[in-house]
């Protein structure tokens, strides 16, 4: 009689899988364990609210405008008020920056703050919300570099390769919460029927062939000459480029995560079509600096077009940069393609 567990796959929670990892680190005292903890409870509890956006209260917009003058879309605020419930409290940060708020945002004074740094894009691709399309969420976890008091915008500043953990949340077809502490790339998927993040890609590599490139060619004309050149390059209107497919979203998150598990190369260079956009859209601290921070542990890179992400230092909490990201090899090919073209 065979063991009908025979083929069945072990299952891993995400709590336990950190607490394994932790159990590597002799030294650790678990705070940082506890804050990944706290991420997963927060995507679950936003999870449990995506998945019925479309029918609750929750869609459309609080009509209130945030600091990127992006409108607020209810579900950007549920988001962020999860996220900081979760984490005002632990004793476990010092200082929490988002993307949803002008100035740091403080641990109240009341409880005493940690020796940790979170900072967060709640809910990123929020204007998808009401079209049905992926969206997520993004993290990063510094230490702080001041010692004592409540945290300071001192401590949000930080360059990636300074990041201890990092990691995002894509409300899909599923919801998956794929992080790294540099120790390799996780991916795990919701069970929604038991509320637990089961471990569904362990180790993720980018995949050494590229299968798509991503950027919104609507901006073409805005772009760079190096820009253009690689970007005919990589659709194969050049000799000897790969002739690759575009898959275009327009949800960072999403888009990323393709490309990721696929392989690719995402972009969003900048363009001289919107004076607020002559770095690009997205944001360093939050957006660009944890998923380079991903690309880097699963064999990718990631660049502003000459200087690798992760060694960029933010001047301001919602500092824009130009993002290529994906497989190494065509983030480096768009660096030559700059370098050569571009003055
Ligand atoms: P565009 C969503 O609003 C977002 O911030 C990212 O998630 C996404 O990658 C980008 O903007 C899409 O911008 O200009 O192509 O619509």
């Amino acid at each position: 009689m065979s063991d009908i567990h025979q083929f069945e796959g072990q299952i891993t929670t995400i709590e336990r899988f950190i607490l394994d990892q932790e159990k590597a680190h002799p030294e650790a005292t678990g705070a940082l364990t506890h804050i990944l903890y706290d991420v997963a409870m927060a995507a679950k509890i936003i999870a449990s609210k995506t998945t019925r956006a479309g029918l609750a209260e929750i869609l459309g917009s609080t009509g209130e405008e945030n600091v990127q003058g992006e409108v607020v879309q209810k579900l950007d605020h549920f988001a962020e008020r999860t996220i900081f419930r979760l984490n005002d409290h632990t004793g476990l940060l010092g200082v929490m920056a988002s993307e949803e708020n002008d100035d740091v945002v403080p641990i109240p004074q009341r409880f005493k703050p940690g020796k940790y740094v979170l900072v967060y894009d709640p809910l990123d691709g929020s204007s998808n919300i009401d079209y049905n399309v992926s969206i997520g969420t993004i993290f990063g976890i510094f230490r702080r570099v001041t010692t004592e008091g409540p945290g300071t915008l001192e401590d949000c500043l930080q360059p990636g390769n300074k990041l201890v953990a990092a990691g995002y949340v894509v409300y899909g077809s599923s919801t998956m919460m794929v992080y790294s502490t540099g120790e390799g790339v996780h991916g795990f998927t919701l069970d929604p029927s038991i509320g637990e993040f089961l471990l569904s890609h362990p180790n993720i590599r980018i995949p050494a062939k590229a299968k798509y490139y991503s950027v919104n060619q609507g901006y073409e004309n805005y772009w760079s000459e190096g820009v253009r050149r690689f970007t005919d390059w990589v659709q194969g209107k050049d000799a000897g480029g790969p002739g690759l497919s575009l898959r275009y979203i327009g949800s960072l998150v999403a888009d990323f995560h393709r490309n990721l598990m696929a392989g690719g190369i995402f972009y969003y260079p900048a363009d001289s079509k919107d004076p607020n956009k002559p770095y690009g859209k997205l944001r360093l601290l939050y957006e660009a600096a944890p998923l380079a921070f991903l690309a880097a542990n699963a064999g990718g890179a990631a660049s502003d077009g000459r200087t690798d992400i992760l060694d960029l230092t933010p001047g301001e909490l919602h500092e824009r940069t130009p993002l290529f990201i994906g497989s190494k090899d065509l983030v480096e090919r768009v660096e030559d393609f700059i370098v050569r073209y571009d003055v």
